[in-house]
């Protein structure tokens, strides 16, 4: 998988992918991040990525011109182009597996107060949204976006299990885990799980997977 990431902050998602599970996913060419500054492809003599908005209101918009020539410089058939939006649709596990499938993603960050809506219509493909929460810049949701996709990638995670068995995968939350000490500070470790008994393990992580779903994420549960 190849992955484009436009930005005016681009130290913001160099970072962060550069590290970690990602950044050695990046090391053993499981996948390509580049991340670029959209400044690049301004015309204007002050590299201006943005303007006022037609018919007045509150901040700044960014332009079509810039966004146009780096998404047409850099697309091909096989490409998705995934706009970062609160406006979009709500990113999901469900939909992070959907782009595990695309051999090419460019995406766009967006800043200030939105985006000229005619890159909307005339090259964005997807629109996602993190949460229902605001951000300050569109930077930070493509990092959360880029790791949750490409952790899913044959041969990102060591364990291949791990993607499979983990929280969200059979629609509940995981049951809690512990290392070592036994006991700190008075706080034991649940018998069971040093008992040795599967079977007794198995069903004890089964429990506090649906009793930790009731408490924290009752929506989750299917209907009765
Ligand atoms: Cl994708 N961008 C911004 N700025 N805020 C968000 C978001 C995205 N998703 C949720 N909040």
């Amino acid at each position: 998988m190849r992955i484009d990431i436009l930005t005016i902050f681009p130290e913001m998602c160099t970072g962060p992918l550069g590290l970690s599970i990602i950044g050695r996913a990046q090391e053993t060419g499981l996948v390509t991040i580049a991340v670029h500054d959209l400044r690049q492809w301004s015309s204007d003599r002050h590299r201006r990525v943005d303007d006022e908005p037609y018919g007045g209101g509150q901040g700044m918009v960014m332009r079509c011109e810039p966004i146009f020539a780096a998404v047409e410089a850099m697309r091909t058939e096989n490409s998705r182009v995934v706009l970062m939006t609160p406006q979009g649709r709500r990113m999901d596990q469900t939909l992070v597996q959907f782009f595990t499938g695309i051999t090419h993603l460019i995406i766009l960050c967006g800043h200030y107060e939105g985006i000229d809506h005619r890159v909307v219509e005339g090259l964005v493909t997807d629109e996602v949204s993190i949460g229902d929460y605001v951000l300050t810049n569109g930077a930070i949701a493509a990092n959360i976006f880029t790791d949750a996709v490409v952790r899913l990638l044959p041969g990102v995670l060591g364990d291949e299990r791990s993607a499979a068995e983990e929280s969200f995968c059979e629609g509940l939350i995981e049951a809690p885990c512990y290392t070592r000490p036994p006991d700190f500070r008075g706080m034991k470790v649940p018998a069971v799980l040093v008992s040795g008994h599967h079977e007794k393990i198995a069903a004890w992580k089964q429990a506090e997977s649906l009793r930790r779903t009731a408490a924290n994420r009752p929506d989750l549960l299917p209907e009765q």
